[in-house]
């Protein structure tokens, strides 16, 4: 029996993380589940750097030109629009696909009531249907390769392999943010806090390329070759990193600070404590995404002040002046937030996969047409 064939179509918006989620979810398909899988990309440059080793299993294609042959799944990744061509060969074909559009990951109530409703095409005899990733067990779930918890991470080889001389006593940091991030506020926080006695313990932090560098340099300057020093945080920019490499970094890393979707997904399975930077929205709408998504979290109150601190949300100042103090200067305070993520992601890893679900959902579809 030939196997199923899936197409994604994804465009390339202004940063990695449509690409990223693709890139996952097309590798998952084909490996695990044994799907032929064509990506469509409108510009496939940038998986060059997310995924610089990769072999063959999944196709990758450009935006289409000519009529296409039409897969048994079809799958709109964050509603790019199907190039009109795939749209007409869709309706020439003689079953029609089941297509979904996959929706961006949001913590709140309503993506429950939406998902996998149907959307009947206005000219076409074709139906869309909306497909949410989620939290909960009645989403769409979040993906997570089989093989996850399994990987081996160490610290001292994945610095090393950077070229980084590790200091163990440090508490390693990734920072992963926008360029709006309040950056100043932070650096100002750490040095504040590196004046206080005790001296808190130092702060190791690797700071990945584009946004997060540019934020820095905004109020650093240049850094130098040992990159910065604030109080007693050493910022070090490093390379960008292919997706499996910066998913070790979440995995080794004390505490992540994290953005986005698919980032933010992976700090969840590295089980260790993280801030989101949620994706920047018109009118602040990502204020709603943050405490809904905090409403299932449950953090400790003062990180939940420093996601709202980092998210431009209102936050309270004395709470923040806390927050390093209280996680660096007792072993405690770190290891409460640990044992409070990897619960939170054992919650979540006792749910079936993003992709389980959505072949799921697909064959149920194509079982009643
Ligand atoms: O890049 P992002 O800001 O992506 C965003 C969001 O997905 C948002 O929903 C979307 O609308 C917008 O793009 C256009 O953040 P995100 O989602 O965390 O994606 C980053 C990807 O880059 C992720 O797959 C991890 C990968 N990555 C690497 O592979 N190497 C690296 O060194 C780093 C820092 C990231």
């Amino acid at each position: 029996m030939s196997s199923q064939h899936w197409d994604i179509f994804c465009r390339v918006v202004d940063n990695f993380g449509d690409l990223g989620v693709c890139w996952r979810l097309a590798r998952q398909l084909t490996v695990e589940h044994g799907k032929r899988v064509r990506l469509w990309l409108d510009n496939p440059a940038p998986l060059s750097l997310i995924a610089p080793q990769r072999d063959e299993t999944v196709e990758i294609r450009p935006w289409p030109t000519k009529m296409p042959e039409v897969a048994d799944i079809v799958i709109e990744a964050f509603a790019c629009e199907l190039p009109q061509l795939y749209l007409k060969a869709m309706t020439f074909a003689k079953i029609a696909p089941c297509w979904l559009n996959l929706e961006y990951l949001s913590a709140e109530d309503w993506i429950e009531g939406c998902h996998g409703l149907a959307s009947p095409h206005p000219h076409l005899p074709l139906v869309k249907y909306f497909f949410f990733p989620g939290f909960t067990p009645t989403s769409g779930g979040l993906l997570r390769e089989t093989d996850i918890f399994m990987r081996q991470h160490s610290r001292a080889g994945f610095l090393a392999a950077l070229g980084i001389a590790d200091q163990p006593d440090a508490l390693l940091l990734s920072l992963f943010c926008y360029e709006n991030a309040p950056i100043a506020a932070l650096l100002a926080a750490w040095e504040k806090a590196s004046s206080l006695r005790p001296i808190l313990c130092p702060i190791l932090c690797l700071v990945p390329p584009g946004q997060p560098c540019n934020a820095l340099y905004a109020h650093l300057g240049k850094p130098s070759a040992r990159g910065w020093q604030v109080g007693n945080v050493h910022l070090l920019p490093i390379p960008f990193l292919s997706q499996e490499a910066y998913d070790t970094l979440l995995f080794v890393s004390d505490f992540n600070f994290a953005r986005g979707e698919d980032s933010f997904v992976r700090a969840q399975w590295a089980g260790k404590p993280f801030v989101w930077q949620a994706y920047p929205q018109a009118e602040n709408a990502q204020h709603a995404k943050l405490a809904a998504f905090a409403e299932q979290y449950r953090p400790h109150p003062l990180l939940l002040n420093f996601w709202r601190f980092w998210n431009g949300a209102e936050y309270d100042e004395d709470a923040l002046r806390n927050f390093w103090p209280w996680l660096c200067g007792n072993h405690a305070a770190l290891d409460d937030l640990t044992i409070h993520a990897q619960d939170w992601c054992a919650y979540l890893s006792s749910q079936e996969d993003m992709a389980t679900r959505l072949i799921r959902f697909c064959s149920e579809k194509q079982r009643r047409n």
